[in-house]
């Protein structure tokens, strides 16, 4: 049995893996980076190492000083969480030839559901509802307008290497093909280094409905339900749920089954996500696999009472799955609201600094999963998710109910965060009503997104940081963040400048 577990990962998501490792006495082992000397995961592990300095590509990123810290400390696993390195192949590989265990699937299921085509051809040997579309490579531009005329307006050109809303483009007509595909192949070779594109139908007005799987290394793969993960906004989930209120009984069980078979179809091992668009008439498609822990599996361990956590590690020990399909039961109604150091009131910009307060949500069916303190300093350097709000009740309407009030009670002072923008949603007629897809928030944008309603003294103050940005563009964002945190970081701090004068 594996004894000692090494998290690869900081913030909300290192802690609740390390609570799991506790009440199945594992000791756990955290990493840190010079920023998150003082963070949560570091002080609740049984021991620490540190790994670099505080930019990702220095520490969380850094394979050598993971493994490094992993035979250091005698661990016999690393657990990735999500992000950074949980879905990256070299990784995995490397920590299974330092003899260690990598608590997640082998590195040839992680590189092939990270190429799309790959796992598009994958689905379709495995009876996997696709999106009408196709991978060929064209030889000159008719066989492009040939075969986009084929699928039908309007499409999608995504990179094979892309995923998550990355390296998409839209294409509404025929005059725009062109143009798109090669403006979509050079922006594929800019971002991944690798051009191949692809062309799918356009789902309109979508449903992104996922599904959670665990599959151990006995050949027995179950499916978990779904998880309703329409409220996005640019790609990023803000609020998930489960049940759907969208899908049928009857469409859960073919999704269900099929969630399965995608997973059989690479031998997978773990616990991984099968994300699905539903469309209006509740027609489904393949739209990728994660192979990794989701951010939202919370809300699904809240309605089957599953430690998703606790099963990664029996699997990856070599444990035959416990739990039967047919025991698995969805037991009341779960909501989740991801809270972020930014302020929805000017344009998401993020908010790090210190915590001068904090009260958390309490009651029954409430759960956060955070790890900020009163007195902890927000760093810059990496995602701005500070906690996870999730609720449950028996009934969708009363699970609403209990997250506003749970929204309305989550006290955090000392820098911005979401929670507004959270509370609007929650009193949004059309997600109150459940009759929402993932044009939400743009559908409901007047009421949700304050800072898009933008003033005269606001419009002003944007010109005026933009010219600033413009006068600055040739200083290199850091690339410690991701460019649009980056960018966001540089107009925060001038703005806050601005507004000073
Ligand atoms: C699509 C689609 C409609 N039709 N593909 C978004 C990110 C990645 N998971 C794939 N995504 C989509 N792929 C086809 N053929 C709709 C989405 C989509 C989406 C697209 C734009 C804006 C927000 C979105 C949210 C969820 C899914």
């Amino acid at each position: 049995m594996i004894q000692k577990i090494l998290v690869a990962n900081r913030g909300e998501i290192a802690v609740r893996i390390m609570r799991s490792c506790r009440e199945m006495s594992i000791q756990s082992v955290a990493v840190y980076s010079t920023a998150d000397r003082k963070s949560m995961h570091v002080r609740y592990a049984d021991e620490a190492y540190f790994i670099g300095d505080s930019p990702s590509s220095e520490s969380y990123l850094n394979i050598e000083n993971i493994i490094h810290a992993a035979k250091k400390s005698g661990a016999d696993a690393i657990h990735p969480g999500y992000g950074f390195l949980s879905e990256n192949d070299e990784f995995a590989r490397k920590v299974n030839k330092a003899g260690i265990v990598f608590i997640g699937p082998s590195p040839e299921s992680i590189v092939s559901m990270g190429d799309k085509i790959t796992a598009r051809k994958i689905m379709i040997d495995a009876g996997v509802n696709v999106v009408p579309g196709t991978d060929a490579k064209f030889n000159n531009d008719e066989e492009i307008i040939g075969t986009a005329r084929e699928i039908g307006y309007p499409l999608m050109i995504k990179a094979s290497a892309g995923g998550g809303g990355k390296g998409m483009r839209l294409v509404r007509n025929e005059h725009e093909l062109l143009a798109s595909y090669k403006m979509a192949r050079s922006e594929a070779k800019t971002a991944f280094n690798n051009d191949t594109v692809y062309i799918e139908k356009y789902i309109e007005s979508p449903h992104h409905i996922e599904f959670q799987i665990l599959a151990d290394t006995h050949g027995n793969i179950i499916h978990l339900f779904e998880r309703e993960c329409s409220v996005q906004r640019r790609h990023q989930k803000v609020v998930e749920e489960t049940p759907s209120p969208f899908i049928s009984n009857k469409l859960r069980n073919k999704m269900g089954k099929q969630a399965v078979e995608a997973a059989r179809s690479v031998n997978y091992t773990g616990a991984g996500t099968i994300e699905f668009l539903v469309d209006g008439n509740q027609n489904f498609y393949f739209l990728e696999m994660n192979t990794r822990l989701q951010v939202e599996h919370p809300i699904t361990e809240r309605i089957t009472g599953v430690d998703i956590v606790k099963q990664q590690i029996l699997i990856a020990d070599g444990q035959p799955l416990a739990l039967q399909q047919e025991e698995i039961r969805q037991f009341g109604h779960a909501i989740e609201c991801r809270i972020y150091a930014e302020d929805p009131d000017n344009n998401f910009m993020p908010s790090p600094g210190i915590i001068q307060h904090i009260t958390d949500p309490l009651g029954l069916g409430v759960r956060t999963d955070g790890y900020v303190y009163e007195g902890y300093e927000i760093p810059i350097y990496y995602d701005p998710l500070i906690s996870k709000l999730i609720v449950w009740a028996q009934t969708r309407k009363e699970a609403i109910n209990r997250m506003q009030r749970a929204l309305y009670s989550y006290k955090i002072l000392g820098i911005k965060t979401s929670i507004p923008f959270l509370k609007r949603i929650m009193n949004t007629p059309d997600f109150v009503n459940g009759k929402y897809n993932t044009h939400f928030i743009e559908n409901n944008k007047q009421t949700l997104l304050h800072s898009e309603n933008c003033n005269a003294d606001c419009e002003l103050l944007s010109i005026i940081v933009s010219y600033i940005n413009f006068i600055e563009q040739d200083t290199e964002p850091s690339n410690n963040v991701s460019h649009e945190s980056s960018s966001q970081w540089k107009s925060y701090s001038l703005k806050k400048s601005v507004i000073r004068l």
